[in-house]
C-alpha cells in the first residue's frame, strides 16, 4: 500500500521524453514497446501508477474496459530493468511487442523514393511509402489543376510555424454549398501517419476512380489530410514519435499542445492534462493552436452542410462514437453505432470495434470529435486505424486503405439522403 501511496503522490510528474537536438533526429535505438495486460483493477491501477511515476509514453490504453484489456507503453531503456523488476514484484505479465524501436523506424519507409523516382511526374503521391507534407500537398495540386471542375484546393490558414493548412473540396455541385457534405481529416496527432495516407487515398478514389463516380452524386467532400502539418514534418525530420502541435508553452523546455484536447467543448476536462510536458496537454485556452482555430472556423462557415465527420486516428481498430467527455451518449447514439456498425461490416481483413469512445478507449475532454457533435453535425466517428503500433512498415498502407476504402461508400449512401 505505501509503495501505491508514494507513486500516487508523485503524480505525473517527469516526463522521460527526449527532446530533439536542433539539427539531429531523436534516436529511439534501444527503446521498447511492451504489452502489458493486467488482470484485476489493482492491477489496472498499478499501472497507472507506474505510468505516472516514469511519465512513460502509453501508447494504447483502455480506462473503463474489462481489467484484462492490455496497455501498450514506451519503454526507454534506462527503465526496462526497473519496470521489468516491478512488473514481476507485483505478479504481472507482459510481453515485448516491438524489441527496438529504431529498427522498426529504419525500416519504416522504403528508401528514398526508390518507388518513384520519375522527375516528369506530375506528383510524388504513392501508397507504398509514406510521404512528407511536400508531397502531399503537391498531389492536391496536381488534383485541382487537373480536375478543375471536381476539386477545389482551399487553404484555411497558416500553421504556427507558417506552412499552409490545405484541404480539398471534392464536387459537381453547380449550386455552391447545395448538397450534404462529408468531412475527413487526418494527421491531426503528427506521428499517426496511416491517417494522412489514408486521408489521400479517399481523395484519389474520389477524384481519380471513375468507378466511384457515384459518390459524387448529392455530396460535398471536405477532406483535409494533414490537420497539424508542422508536428507532421516534425516527425518526419525530428522526432518520430512527436504527437502535438508545434506551439511554445509556458514551459521552455515542452513544445506543442495536443489538437485533439484544444477545441472548444468540456476544453479541460477529464483525460487532458494543463502541463505543457503532457502528451495530452490542452493549451492555455480552448482554440489556442492557430490549427484548431482555423480548422473550427472552416468546418462552422459549412455546419449547415457537413452531415458526417470523420476525424482519422492510430491506432486501435476501432470507430469511436460520442461523447468522449465523460461516459455519456447523444441523443441520436444508436443511429450513429447502427451506421457504424453497418460501414464497419465492410470490412473483410481488419474487424474493428464500433462503440461509444469512453467504453472502448478512455475519457479525451476538449477533442475534436466532441466539438463537431456539439455544433450539430450528425454522424460523429473517430477513426482508429489498424496498424500495430505508430511505427508500421509502409508496406501495411495498402492492405489497411483498400480494406477501409468500401465504408466510405456505406457513409456516403447515408448522408446523400439527408437535406441540407
Ligand atoms: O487520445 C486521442 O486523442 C485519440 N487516440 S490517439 O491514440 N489517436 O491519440 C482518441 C480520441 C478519442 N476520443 C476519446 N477517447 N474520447
Ligand atoms: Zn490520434
Amino acid at each position: 500500500m505505501s509503495v501505491l501511496f508514494s507513486v500516487l503522490a508523485l503524480g505525473c510528474a517527469l516526463l522521460v521524453h527526449q527532446a530533439a537536438s536542433d539539427d539531429k533526429a531523436v534516436s529511439y535505438s534501444g527503446y521498447q514497446v511492451w504489452t502489458i495486460t493486467t488482470r484485476s483493477n489493482e492491477e489496472s491501477q498499478l499501472v497507472l501508477n507506474l505510468r505516472q511515476l516514469y511519465g512513460l509514453d502509453v501508447w494504447q490504453w483502455q480506462e473503463f474496459q474489462s481489467a484484462d484489456a492490455p496497455t501498450d507503453l514506451l519503454v526507454p531503456p534506462q527503465l526496462i530493468k526497473e519496470l521489468k523488476l516491478k512488473l514481476n514484484e507485483a505478479n504481472i505479465s507482459y510481453v515485448v511487442k516491438i524489441e527496438d524501436l529504431q529498427s522498426d523506424i529504419n525500416d519504416e519507409n522504403p528508401k528514398a523514393n526508390s518507388s518513384s523516382f520519375d522527375t516528369k511526374a506530375a506528383h510524388k503521391m504513392d501508397w507504398i511509402s509514406y510521404h512528407r507534407l511536400d508531397d502531399i500537398y503537391g498531389y492536391l495540386n496536381y488534383l485541382a489543376a487537373t480536375y478543375p471542375n471536381l476539386v477545389e484546393l482551399i487553404n484555411i490558414g497558416t500553421s504556427y510555424e507558417n506552412r499552409s493548412l490545405y484541404l480539398v473540396r471534392i464536387s459537381n455541385a453547380t449550386a455552391p454549398d447545395s448538397q450534404p457534405a462529408v468531412w475527413i481529416d487526418g494527421g491531426f496527432h503528427a506521428r499517426e501517419w496511416i491517417s494522412p495516407a489514408l486521408a489521400t487515398y479517399i481523395i484519389k478514389q474520389i477524384v481519380e476512380e471513375p468507378a466511384n463516380a457515384k459518390l459524387l452524386n448529392n455530396i460535398d467532400w471536405y477532406i483535409m489530410p494533414v490537420a497539424n502539418p508542422d508536428g507532421y514534418e516534425y516527425s518526419h525530420v525530428r522526432s518520430r514519435l512527436w504527437r502535438k502541435t508545434r506551439s511554445l508553452t509556458t514551459s521552455a523546455r515542452c513544445l506543442g499542445v495536443d489538437p485533439n484536447r484544444n477545441f472548444d467543448f468540456k476544453w479541460g476536462g477529464s483525460g487532458s492534462s494543463s502541463n505543457p510536458c503532457s502528451q495530452v496537454f490542452k493549451g492555455s485556452k480552448a482554440f489556442s493552436e492557430v490549427e484548431t482555430l482555423a480548422y473550427s472556423k472552416f468546418i462552422i462557415s459549412k455546419s449547415k452542410q457537413i452531415k458526417l465527420y470523420l476525424t482519422l486516428h492510430s491506432y486501435g481498430q476501432k470507430l469511436l462514437i460520442p461523447w468522449g467527455y465523460n461516459r455519456e451518449y447523444p441523443s441520436n447514439f444508436a443511429d450513429m453505432l447502427a451506421l457504424g456498425n453497418c460501414a464497419a461490416s465492410k470490412f473483410k481483413i481488419f474487424k474493428y470495434g464500433v462503440g461509444n469512445k469512453v467504453d472502448l478507449l478512455y475519457r479525451a475532454a476538449g477533442n475534436s470529435a466532441d466539438w463537431a457533435k456539439s455544433i450539430g453535425i450528425n454522424y460523429v466517428y473517430t477513426v482508429e486505424l489498424p496498424t500495430r503500433g505508430f511505427v508500421v512498415p509502409a508496406s501495411n498502407i495498402t492492405p489497411i486503405v483498400q480494406d477501409f476504402f468500401p465504408a466510405i461508400d456505406v457513409f456516403a449512401t447515408k448522408i446523400a439522403t439527408l437535406k441540407v
